[in-house]
């Protein structure tokens, strides 16, 4: 996978790089450049934005700006570069469609993403039109910037990716995956089995393994119907 990001802060990508599971992704070949809108503005002074037609409050990212930095980046018309077959282009927006399990899926199958970080009051309508195959949300609150939701999506999709994870099963049965029908994963336990008296249910110290998959698969559907809700396990 080659992930993209196109942004105004580059440099808070360089942390975000040294995640265990992000470096891993990376040091098994996927990659993740970020691209400075900046460096190609075409205006003068660094401008990348501009006050929006019909007044109002903020700036808007100019599509003249954005073509540029894909442009240089492609090497063709951000049209075309869209339509490639294995593309995402994906704009970062409150507005978008909201990210889940079944949408990171989605992503993580491509080849290449392409991430459009937006600032201000967002994007030109034309940029995500003409340049863009997605607009993506994370939640219904508004960011002052793309850039922590695109952390957010890169962080997701390099998880499912293979060689990301210690144990290539982490991803496999993980809440709201197809494994576990799309709900939240069950509770987990680890030493010590008793601690001021808060003990570990008997079956996971049983090991008796149909009991305790037919026990989590369980916890896993009460905590989706809200019988779990507090998140605690069921007695
Ligand atoms: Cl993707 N961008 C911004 N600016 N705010 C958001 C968001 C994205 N998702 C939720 N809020």
């Amino acid at each position: 996978m080659r992930i993209d990001v196109f942004t105004l802060f580059p440099q808070w990508f360089d942390w975000f790089r040294t995640q265990r599971h992000v470096a891993n992704a990376l040091g098994v070949g996927h990659t993740l450049a970020c691209v400075d809108y900046r460096a190609t503005t075409p205006l003068s002074a660094g401008q990348v934005d501009d006050t929006p037609f019909g007044g109002g409050a903020g700036m808007v990212l100019r599509i003249d700006v954005v073509e540029a930095a894909l442009r240089a980046r492609y090497g063709e018309d951000p049209v075309d570069a869209t339509a490639r077959p294995g593309r995402r282009v994906v704009a970062l927006t409150p507005v978008g469609r909201l990210l889940d399990d079944a949408y990171v899926s989605e992503l993580a199958a491509e080849d290449e993403l392409v991430l459009l970080c937006g600032r201000y009051e967002g994007f030109d309508e034309r940029i995500l039109e003409h340049f863009c195959t997605d607009r993506l949300s994370i939640g219904r609150y508004v960011l002052a910037g793309g850039e922590l939701a695109a952390m957010v999506v890169c962080d997701a999709v390099l998880r499912k990716l293979p060689g990301a994870l210690g144990h290539e099963d982490s991803a496999l049965e993980e809440s709201f995956s197809p494994a576990l029908e799309g709900a939240p994963e069950y509770p987990h336990y680890t030493r010590p089995a008793e601690w001021r008296g808060w003990t570990v249910p008997d079956v996971l110290l049983s090991g008796h393994h149909a009991n305790i998959r037919a026990w989590r698969l369980a916890q896993s559907r009460a905590r989706a119907t809200g019988d779990a809700g507090s998140g605690r396990p069921l007695p």
